[in-house]
């Protein structure tokens, strides 16, 4: 069985309180989730984790040390060290306690695209910041969605496929049992158009089959989130697809109240 992942990703926003108090919040409301969840039989335990902007993860790991929630960065180099102006290295981020790296979000693919470098060029590069994560014993989310075009002419599985393959020619089938793969097509970023449940399931099923083609156990164990517009009224119908295990969350997790919703959603 596995176990679901909720992810707060704040993105570069300014939360309406300050993020020592938004921190402090979301960890008010999940002990409060924690107590409804421990008297209820059925209940899923589920892993709750938050991104702040790395500015902030001094007040993350102060606010969140000892308690059940975990926390991560946005980004993470692809290089050890050295003269990278801008980059944060992993293990640096390991340095605040973090758990988890985000690796390939589309907004910061779109920064590359400007580059004119092509997909494949910037799966290579997720797919080299993916290994710096294993290296230094994060947890990446890697993320993974097509385009609307690549939507409309029916690409999503090749765009896919191209990652998924990469990776595995890094790192081998088994080293995905422990990571986290997020589905995140283009079109439903921020644009509170989320991808229907069917379709989600039906594109993670399709990356579990793909991983299992190399490795059954690893299909089986690596977790797949969804993200994109997932919002406290669509979460629980998206996160009880048989492959969804969770969600990677944008504008809601910037809500306390919501973000504590969407969880409960997973449970
Ligand atoms: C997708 C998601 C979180 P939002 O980027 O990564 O954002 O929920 O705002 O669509």
């Amino acid at each position: 069985m596995r176990k679901p992942l909720v992810a707060g990703n704040w993105k570069m926003n300014n939360p309406t309180e300050s993020p020592r108090t938004l921190l402090q919040n979301i960890l008010h409301s999940a002990h409060m989730l924690d107590s409804i969840l421990s008297s209820s039989e059925n209940a899923l335990p589920i892993d709750i984790a938050l991104f702040p902007p790395s500015v902030y993860l001094r007040e993350a790991q102060e606010v969140l040390s000892g308690s059940r929630l975990q926390w991560g960065t946005q980004n993470v180099s692809a290089y050890d060290e050295g003269p990278y102006t801008g980059e944060i290295s992993a293990s640096m981020i390991k340095g605040f306690g973090c758990h988890y790296v985000l690796i390939g979000h589309s907004e910061r693919r779109c920064l590359y695209e400007k580059l004119e470098l092509d997909q494949y060029v910037l799966d290579q590069i997720v797919a080299e910041k993916y290994a710096q994560a294993i290296n230094n014993d994060l947890t990446p989310i890697i993320c993974i969605g097509e385009t609307e075009d690549d939507y409309e002419s029916g690409k999503t599985e090749e765009v896919i496929a191209r990652l998924l393959d990469i990776l595995i020619a890094h790192k081998g089938p088994k080293a995905l049992a422990n990571v986290v793969l997020a589905y995140e097509p283009v079109w439903a970023i921020g644009s509170g158009k989320s991808a229907t449940p069917e379709w989600a399931q039906s594109v993670h099923s399709f990356m579990r089959q793909r991983i299992a083609k190399h490795d059954q156990a690893s299909s089986e164990s690596v977790r797949i989130i969804y993200g994109g517009s997932v919002k406290a009224h669509n979460a629980a119908a998206i996160f009880c697809q048989a492959d969804v295990d969770g969600g990677l969350i944008g504008g809601a997790s910037l809500d306390a109240e919501e973000f504590i919703q969407i969880c409960f959603g997973a449970t």
